[in-house]
């Protein structure tokens, strides 16, 4: 048995999905509705009892959860692929810090308190104040990391890596949620580098698009 990803189009396990595409690792996909909590196999609970995605089930049947750890069991799996700095040496640090901070400061502050129909599966806000409220959260850590990439096409450095898979699926959430990051040139270019990755490109096209944001949606 290969991996299995379990995802929602758009989510966060769009990170973990890219990266498997990158790592040239074979997997499965399996689409959870975040709404109903089901998959083709029955209630996602059996999967994930928090409810949400990403989560990776293992050859041996073992399931992981959590984006970030998922995104480091990828990167180890394909050491050729340098996705991750080895461990124990300093550059892995910092990897773990830029995931670390793309998981609490921007994840975390584009996740609404909102609940439409009682659940939480519309994780981006819907309401004209929930948006705008998400775009006060998030823009001065975007405008933080737009200054790093000022003079470095991905976040480690030279080539792509985890946390740039990450970080791109934050930037495909403030385009959806209006927030207009054209005036940070650096986070314009960054998003079309890493778009244009075949990969990347493969993958977006796979998943379809994301779930609506209208209130009713
Ligand atoms: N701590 C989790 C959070 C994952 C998360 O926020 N997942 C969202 C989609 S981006 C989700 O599935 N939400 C559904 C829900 O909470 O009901 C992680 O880092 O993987």
């Amino acid at each position: 048995m290969s991996l299995k990803l379990f995802f929602a189009p758009g989510a966060s396990s769009l990170a973990a999905h890219i990266l498997l595409r990158e790592a040239e690792i074979p997997f499965t996909l399996e689409r959870v509705d975040l709404i109903a909590k089901l998959w083709s196999g029955g209630h996602y609970d059996q999967i994930n009892p928090k409810l949400y995605v990403p989560a990776l089930m293992l050859p041996s049947g073992d399931v992981l959860t959590e984006g970030n750890i998922i995104l480091q069991y990828i990167s180890d799996h394909a050491p050729s692929k340098h996705l991750l700095p080895a461990n124990h040496e300093l550059d892995r640090y910092r990897a773990l810090e830029w995931l670390n901070f793309i998981g609490m400061e921007i994840h975390k502050n584009f996740i609404t308190r909102e609940r439409h129909g009682g659940v939480a599966a519309n994780f981006l806000a819907k309401t004209r104040d929930g948006q705008a409220f998400t775009r006060e959260l998030v823009t001065p850590r975007l405008s933080y990391v737009a200054r790093h990439l000022e003079t470095q096409p991905f976040l480690l450095g030279d080539h792509f890596s985890a946390p740039d898979a990450y970080f791109f699926v934050m930037l495909t959430w403030a385009g959806r949620l209006a927030l207009d990051i054209s005036h940070w040139p650096s986070l314009t270019a960054f998003f079309e580098r890493v778009k244009s990755r075949p990969a990347v490109a493969e993958t977006l096209q796979i998943e379809g698009p994301p779930h609506s944001l209208t209130p009713e949606g």
